[in-house]
């Protein structure tokens, strides 16, 4: 139920309010929009636990902040609430599985194929916080896209938005968990809705059997240090060669705990044309990504969240998943080529490749 002994300070019925910010988050493009307050106790205890395991590895990030991740006023003062979004990513590609089992194709995760969504869905929750302060009254407010310390999938629990899964993504019983989630701090006495209370996993554990390299240590917990998403796009450098055979041809983030979550069965696909793939990258070869110079690299990502890792980690991510593919003569030779004029991080992976490749039988 909303929470009305909160509301002195605005004038227009609470319900009002809720259906009216859900209305303009639906014409923002946003699929769902709902709102928490701000105590997030349970899930900083959780945080602290991960963090003390280590289990954020070279994400040093996780714990420069204090306890601002889980105190939104500390990251600004004078917040009472946050209006939690999430919107849909998943492009109208060609079978995902098709891709992940052809060893000479690059997997790359479906979020990163079309523009970078941070700035997309930034400006369009600035424009929902400005119809807010329009409509209903002026505040005081951030928008947020996981750009700064916060328990953006706490949050979205608080606000209803769906549960925690035991792969830890966000999922909604109706849409999956294909979608990103963005927030606005606000200090306006919003009303509150209903957190989501219930977990749906039940007995299943899928996504723990099927993660390729085991980093879904215990339900709920990620080891991130083990995650090819961390593996491809945070860490900087060599990948643990104990890793690299199980990462398959994943050169970009990885998909599979969705991929393999029933829950998804429900996923639509995005309507943003801004999330369709570009330069084919949904299913692109090894070979002819391996071969873009550093200026193509920055070219063809331009606008791409694949840009941010830069072409030294590009090449060294595809070299691992070119040392994975199938034994090929023409591999070998394209592998040697590279080797000269590499720098250390990536010739040491690419004389990985090297190896691997002379190995097969
Ligand atoms: C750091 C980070 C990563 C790291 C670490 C992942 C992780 N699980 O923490 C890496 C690089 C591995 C990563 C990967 C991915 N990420 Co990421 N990531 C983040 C970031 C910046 C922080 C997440 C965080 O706070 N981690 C800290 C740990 C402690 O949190 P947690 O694992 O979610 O754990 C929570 C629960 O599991 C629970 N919990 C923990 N332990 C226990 C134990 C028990 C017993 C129980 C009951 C509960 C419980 O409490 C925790 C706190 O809420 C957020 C953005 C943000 N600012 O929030 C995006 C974010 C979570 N990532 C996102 C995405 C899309 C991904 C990828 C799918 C990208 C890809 N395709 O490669 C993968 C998915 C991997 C996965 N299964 O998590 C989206 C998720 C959207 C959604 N529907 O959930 C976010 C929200 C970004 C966004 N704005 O949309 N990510
Ligand atoms: S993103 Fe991939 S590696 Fe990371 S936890 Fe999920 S299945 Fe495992
Ligand atoms: S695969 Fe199963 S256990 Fe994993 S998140 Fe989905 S429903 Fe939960």
């Amino acid at each position: 139920m909303p929470d009305t002994q909160q509301l002195t300070p605005l004038t227009i019925n609470p319900q009002q309010v809720m259906a009216d910010i859900r209305i303009w988050g639906e014409e923002f493009g946003f699929q769902q929009v709902g709102i928490s307050d701000i105590d997030l106790q349970k899930h900083q205890q959780h945080l602290q636990r991960w963090l003390e395991k280590n289990f954020h590895g070279e994400m040093h990030y996780m714990e420069s902040h204090g306890e601002k991740r889980s105190k939104p006023e500390q990251l600004l003062p004078g917040t009472l609430r946050v209006i939690s979004v999430r919107m849909d990513y998943l492009p109208d590609t060609e079978d995902m599985e098709t891709v992940l089992a052809d060893p000479n194709k690059a997997y790359i995760s479906r979020y990163a194929l079309g523009r970078d969504y941070h700035k997309l869905m930034r400006k369009r929750l600035a424009k929902l916080a400005d119809k807010i302060a329009e409509k209903i009254a002026p505040h005081q407010y951030r928008a947020f896209v996981d750009s700064a310390p916060i328990l953006e999938r706490g949050l979205a629990e608080k606000a209803g938005l769906g549960w925690i899964g035991k792969n830890t993504m966000l999922i909604n019983s109706k849409a999956g968990s294909w979608f990103f989630l963005g927030e606005i701090y606000t200090d306006l006495p919003l009303p509150l809705d209903p957190p989501q209370e219930t977990m749906h996993c039940g007995t299943c554990t899928t996504c723990l059997d099927d993660c390729p390299t085991g980093a879904i240590v215990a339900p709920h917990q990620v080891d991130a240090r083990r995650c090819i998403s961390y593996l491809t796009i945070e860490l900087k450098e060599s990948i643990p060669e104990e890793l690299r055979p199980l990462m398959g041809n994943r050169i970009y983030g990885c998909d599979d705990c969705q991929l393999v979550c029933p829950w998804n069965k429900f996923a639509e696909t995005t309507a943003e044309q801004d999330f369709q793939p570009r330069n084919d990258l949904q299913s692109a070869e090894l070979v002819e990504l391996f071969n873009w110079t550093e200026e193509e690299f920055l070219r063809r990502t331009e606008g791409s969240a694949i840009r941010r890792i830069g072409h030294q980690s590009w090449l060294r991510n595809i070299a691992v998943a070119l040392g994975n593919a199938p034994k090929s003569e023409q591999v070998i030779q394209l592998l040697n080529d590279k080797f000269n004029g590499a720098s250390t991080l990536v010739a040491e992976h690419i004389h990985w490749a090297i190896e691997q490749q002379s190995n097969k039988p």
